[in-house]
């Protein structure tokens, strides 16, 4: 992908664990490199298109300055984070802060901290069977769309679904919702599972009653295998009310581990499903 990039931009400011650091403050060198696509830019050979670098340039300065963070590592998560949000045209960062006179008493170079942080797509099936189902599912959408962190890019419609696993349950009422989030996958299930408790799920029975489930469906076109997250979703393919609204705003989306489109899942699946 394209990228505009900021070379060891000189900055005086105060992050540091000693207290000296904090007072005195010291050089830091910040270098971005911000993904985009700038063919429009290019083409029209316009700024509407880009970003001003001159601007970012003092974005970087002003954070740097206006905040005091013990390690270079908060400096960098936490500008990443802000830079991302500043400018929404900037998909991807890479983001490296160098401290030149680290005071460690030895003759070193350079220390310095380089982080990755960008905005993913992910596809969480959202369910619910006890209560008011539909306000569960509308309240879940609302706070997840208010977490800077989040945007809500497409809904599916809510469908009424019979119970699948275990059966001596009221029907659901499940969506699929597309998200671009700054959250790590880890970091998304935490953010999910306190709306989960907000909602006041109550858990039972395995595949039992809930006000409201919230499942990570895909993530990128990450793989992952973790003893408390599986992503893709390990049982999505046999799953009609996971595939009928994820193939409404994702048909043609890949499943990582099968290779088969949303839309070839849900042709495929059998009707009992
Ligand atoms: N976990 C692992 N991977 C993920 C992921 N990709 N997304 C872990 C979210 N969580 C994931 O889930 C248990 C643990 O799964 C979590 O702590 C997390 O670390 P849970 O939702 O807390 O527990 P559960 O619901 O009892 O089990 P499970 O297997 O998650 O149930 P499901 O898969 O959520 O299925 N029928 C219809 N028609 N509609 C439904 O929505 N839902 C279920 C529940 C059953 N039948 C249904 C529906
Ligand atoms: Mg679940």
């Amino acid at each position: 992908m394209d990228f505009i990039k900021i070379e060891e931009l000189e900055i005086y400011a105060k992050h540091g664990v000693l207290s000296a650091e904090n007072q005195l403050g010291q050089k830091f060198l910040v270098t971005a490199l911000m993904y985009m696509d700038t063919t429009k830019a290019g083409l029209n050979d316009s700024l509407d298109y880009s970003i001003d670098y001159a601007s970012v340039c003092n974005f970087i300065t002003e954070y740097m300055q206006a905040h005091t963070f013990k390690l270079i590592e908060a400096a960098a998560e936490n500008l990443a984070n802000d830079l991302l949000l500043s400018y929404p045209i900037i998909q991807k960062v890479d983001l490296e802060i160098k401290k030149p006179w680290a005071p460690i008493g030895l003759p070193l170079k350079t220390v310095s901290v380089n982080i990755s942080r960008g905005w993913h797509t992910t596809y969480i099936a959202l369910g619910s069977n006890l209560g008011d189902k539909e306000e569960f599912l509308n309240n879940a959408i609302t706070e997840i769309n208010s977490d800077t962190m989040c945007q809500v890019a497409k809904v599916s419609d809510f469908i009424i679904t019979k119970p699948y696993g275990f059966k001596e349950q009221d029907d659901f009422i499940n969506a699929v919702i597309k998200v671009e989030t700054l959250y790590s996958p880890m970091m998304l299930l935490d953010f999910l599972q306190k709306i989960e408790l907000d909602a006041n799920r109550v858990r039972t029975i395995h595949w039992g009653p809930r006000t409201l489930d919230l499942d990570i469906i895909l993530y990128d076109d990450l793989v992952i295998d973790e003893e408390n997250l599986t992503i893709p979703h390990s049982d999505m393919a046999n799953r009609s009310f996971v595939l009928i609204p994820l193939n409404q705003i994702a048909p043609n989306t890949i499943h990582p581990v099968l290779g088969k489109s949303i839309r070839e899942l849900l042709l495929s699946l059998p009707p009992e499903n």
